[in-house]
C-alpha cells in the first residue's frame, strides 16, 4: 500500500467528520450534499479495500452494523431521574421558594430548556471514544442501543479536541428525536411501501431505536439534542450552563432555545415565549425544563428517590375541562392518609372520561376554596391522574358547600390525628379494616406478589368476612371456607389457592414493595434490595445505613426502620416465611472481590449451559468483577463451552485460551 494512502485516508476521514458536524449539527454546511456523497463513496473505497485504514470513529462506520439477536440491558452508573411537574406559575414559584429555604440562599439563577419529546439516552465516551449507548429504560437500567445510536449522523463518535482536552470518561444524557418534517416524509415512503405509518414522531424515534438490525436504524432521521451528564472522570463543571457549552464544543447539538443563568422572573417570561414559538418549530416540545444553574447548589439541594430536588419540567398545558363537583368523599389509603377526593359530573377531557379528581388534602381544598356544588377547571396531563386546578368562582350561585376534613376515619370511626409539618391526615388505627384492606390490595398487587384473581371485590370481602386479618392470613387460607364465601365458586376458589401458592418464590424487591412500608415505592425497593443480600441484613440495617443508599431519602430510610422495628410487622414476617415463601435477590450489587480468581478476567460464553443461562452466568460474573465479551482473542482468559460449542471453541484452543466446562464455571464461581 501506498503511504500516500494512507495520508488520504485520514484527510478524508477528517474533512467528513467535519463536514458531517457542519450539516448536523451547526446546520452550516460549505460543501453540496454530492460532494460529500463523492468524498464518502472514495473513503469507503479505500477502506474497503484496505481495511486496516478504517478507524473506529470512521464516517463510514455510521451505515449500521450485523443485527444483534436481542438488546442486553445495562445498569446506569448514575440513575437516570424523571422530573417533578409543575403545571402553573405558582408551582414554579414554589419550587424557587423551596430552593431559597433549602439552601438559605436567595440568588438562584437558573438554566431553562424546551423539554424535547424524544427518547432519552445516554452515551458513554471514554478517552473520546463513543463506546456504549443506552435508553433510558427505567432510569435504573436501560437497554444497550450501541449500534443504532452509532448511525446517527448527529451523534459524535469522537469527542472534538478541546482546550480542556477530552476527559476519561463522559456519559452524556439527551434526547433522540425525529423533526415534524422528517417524520412527514418517513411516513409517506412507508405508506408508499404499503408499510405502517407511525402515530408521532415519538413512537417514530422509539421504533427506530428498538431496531436489532442498525442497518434499518440508519435509514431513519433521527436526531439527537444533548441536556446533561452522568458519570465524569477528568473534568469537572461548575454550572448546567458551563457544561451544555462544553458539551457543545465536543461537538454534541444543544438545543437552541437554551436560556441560562436566568431569573425566577425570566424563567416565567421565557415559559410564554417558548408556548408561542412552540408551534413554529420543528420538533415536539411539552413543556420546560427548569434546572438550578449552579451544579454546587445542585448538589446541595440533592435528589429524591425519582426525580432531583433542583430541577422541574414546567409542561404546557394539558387538556382541561370544566364540570361540576358533585360530592367530595374521603378514601383511606394503605398508610390511613385521609385524601379527599372530588366526586365529578363525568366529563370528556380530551379523550378519556373523568369521574373523579384528587383533591390532595385539605390544605389544599383551602387554598383553592373548592366547594361541593362548584365547576372546576380539571386538568389531566399524559399519565398523571385528573387534577382540579381551580374553581370557577363566577359560576357560583351561592349554595355550594365547603368542606371539612372529618376529625374521625370514615371506616372505622376512630380518631384522626394530622401529621406534623405535613398535610396529611392519618387513621392511626392499626386495626382500621380501610387500611388492612388497601395494605393487602397492595402486597397482591401486579408489582408485589401478583397473585392473579385476587381482585379488589375478593380483599374486600376477605377482609369482611374476617378470614384476611394480615398478609399472612393469604396464605393458609383453607379452600374450603373460601368456597363456602358468597359467589366464590369451588373452581375460582382453587384458581386462587394455586394464585397464592404460585407467588411464592418472590424477587427481594418486590417483596419489600409488598410489604407497603411508607414512603417505599418500587424504586426505593429496589434500591434496598440491591444493598442488602437478604431480609435479615435489611433489617439489621440501620437509619444511618440506609441513608448513605445514593438516592435514598431521610424519610425513607425513617420509614424503613420504624417499619422493622415493629414487633407486630416481626411476627407477621415470620409468618410469611414460615408458609413457605422464598425471596430470592438478584439485584444485590456483591461488592466486588478484588482477590476472586475471576475479578478482572475477560471471559467469553460459548455453546448451551445446563445449569445456569448464559444470562444469569454473565451476571453472575459481572458481579466479581469479570467481563464477558462475546468474541473470542488473544485478550480472553477462558472460555467457558457449553453443549455443542463450535467454531468460538476451535478459536480458543489455537489461541490457547483456558477453556472450563459448566461444572468447573460453576465451582469457580461458588469460590
Ligand atoms: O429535553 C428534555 N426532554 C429534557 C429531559 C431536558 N432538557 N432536561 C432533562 N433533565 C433531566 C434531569 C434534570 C433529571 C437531568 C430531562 C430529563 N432529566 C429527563 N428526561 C427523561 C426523564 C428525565
Amino acid at each position: 500500500m501506498k503511504p500516500s494512502l494512507e495520508q488520504e485516508a485520514r484527510k478524508l476521514q477528517k474533512e467528513l467528520t467535519d463536514h458531517s458536524h457542519r450539516y448536523h449539527v451547526m446546520d452550516d454546511p460549505i460543501i453540496s450534499d454530492g460532494e460529500y456523497d463523492r468524498l464518502l463513496a472514495r473513503l469507503v473505497e479505500i477502506e474497503t479495500r484496505y481495511p486496516e485504514l478504517s478507524v473506529a470513529d470512521s464516517p463510514t462506520k455510521r451505515v449500521g452494523a450485523p443485527p444483534l439477536a436481542a438488546f442486553e440491558s445495562a445498569a446506569h452508573s448514575i440513575p437516570m431521574l424523571s422530573l417533578d411537574n409543575a403545571f402553573g406559575d405558582e408551582d414554579v414559584k414554589a419550587f424557587h421558594e423551596r430552593n431559597i429555604k433549602n439552601l438559605d440562599f436567595d440568588k438562584i439563577f437558573y438554566t431553562a430548556e424546551p423539554k424535547l419529546d424524544g427518547v432519552a439516552v445516554e452515551l458513554t465516551y471514554e478517552n473520546g471514544m463513543l463506546t456504549r449507548a443506552t435508553t433510558r429504560g427505567d432510569g435504573f437500567m436501560g437497554e444497550v442501543i450501541t449500534e443504532n445510536v452509532r448511525t446517527i449522523p448527529s451523534v459524535p463518535l469522537r469527542l472534538q479536541k478541546t482546550q480542556a482536552g477530552v476527559p476519561e470518561l463522559l456519559e452524556v444524557r439527551g434526547e433522540i428525536i425525529i423533526t415534524h418534517k422528517d417524520f412527514e416524509r418517513l411516513n409517506k415512503t412507508r405508506l408508499e411501501k404499503g408499510e405502517a405509518v407511525f402515530a408521532n414522531p415519538r413512537n417514530a424515534a422509539a421504533g427506530s431505536l428498538r431496531q436489532l438490525d442498525s442497518r434499518i436504524t440508519a435509514t431513519r432521521p433521527l436526531r439527537i439534542f444533548v441536556y446533561g451528564v452522568g458519570q465524569v472522570v477528568g473534568m469537572a463543571f461548575e454550572t448546567q450552563a458551563g457544561m451544555l457549552a462544553a458539551l457543545k464544543n465536543f461537538g454534541f447539538p444543544v438545543n437552541e432555545h437554551i436560556q441560562t443563568h436566568i431569573s425566577l422572573k425570566e424563567v416565567l417570561d421565557f415559559y410564554r415565549r417558548l408556548a408561542e414559538i412552540r408551534s413554529n418549530l420543528d420538533y415536539e416540545i411539552d413543556g420546560m425544563v427548569i434546572k438550578v444553574d449552579r451544579l454546587d447548589l445542585q448538589q446541595a439541594l440533592g435528589e429524591k428517590i425519582k426525580s432531583p430536588r433542583w430541577a422541574i419540567a414546567y409542561k404546557f398545558a394539558a387538556v382541561q375541562a370544566t364540570t361540576l363537583i358533585q360530592d367530595i368523599i374521603v378514601q383511606v389509603g394503605r398508610t390511613g392518609t385521609l385524601t379527599p377526593v372530588a366526586i365529578l359530573e363525568p366529563v370528556n377531557v380530551g379523550g378519556v372520561m373523568v369521574s373523579r379528581a384528587t383533591l390532595h388534602n385539605a390544605d389544599e381544598i383551602r387554598r383553592k376554596d373548592i366547594r361541593v356544588g362548584d365547576t372546576a377547571l380539571v386538568v389531566r396531563a399524559g399519565d398523571v391522574i385528573p387534577k382540579v386546578v381551580k374553581i370557577i368562582e363566577s359560576a357560583r350561585k351561592g349554595n355550594e358547600r365547603p368542606f371539612e376534613m372529618p376529625d374521625t376515619c370514615p371506616v372505622c370511626n376512630s380518631r384522626v390525628r394530622r401529621v406534623e409539618d405535613e398535610a396529611a391526615v392519618k387513621c392511626i388505627n392499626i386495626a382500621c379494616r380501610a387500611q388492612l384492606t388497601e395494605r393487602i390490595k397492595h402486597f397482591v398487587s401486579k408489582k408485589g406478589f401478583d397473585m392473579d384473581g385476587l381482585g379488589k371485590k375478593i380483599v374486600d370481602q376477605l377482609v369482611n368476612e374476617g378470614l384476611l386479618s394480615s398478609f399472612a392470613d393469604l396464605f393458609t387460607l383453607d379452600r374450603q371456607r373460601l368456597s363456602e364465601l358468597d359467589r366464590q365458586a369451588e373452581k375460582s376458589a382453587a384458581n386462587l389457592i394455586a394464585a397464592i401458592e404460585g407467588s411464592k418464590q418472590i424477587s427481594f424487591s418486590r417483596f419489600i414493595f409488598a410489604l407497603g412500608i411508607d414512603h417505599t415505592g418500587e424504586n426505593a425497593a429496589r434500591l434496598l434490595a440491591r444493598q442488602f443480600e437478604t431480609l435479615d441484613a435489611l433489617m439489621g440495617a440501620d437509619k444511618q445505613q440506609l441513608e448513605n443508599i445514593h438516592g435514598m431519602g431521610e424519610t425513607t430510610a425513617a420509614a424503613v426502620v420504624r417499619f422493622f422495628e415493629n414487633q407486630e410487622n416481626r411476627t407477621i414476617l415470620q409468618q410469611i416465611l414460615a408458609a413457605g415463601v422464598m425471596i430470592h435477590n438478584d439485584l444485590f450489587a456483591k461488592k466486588i472481590d478484588a482477590t476472586h480468581p475471576l475479578s478482572g478476567k475477560t471471559l467469553v460464553l460459548t455453546g448451551t449451559l445446563e445449569t445456569l443461562t448464559r444470562n444469569d452466568a454473565k451476571k453472575h460474573l459481572e458481579a466479581l468483577g469479570a467481563k464477558v465479551t462475546s468474541s473470542v482473542s488473544a485478550r480472553t482468559d477462558f472460555l467457558v463451552a457449553g453443549r455443542d460449542a463450535g467454531s468460538k471453541l476451535k478459536k480458543a484452543q489455537d489461541l490457547g485460551v483456558v477453556i472450563l466446562d459448566e461444572a468447573q464455571l460453576i465451582g469457580i464461581l461458588h469460590d
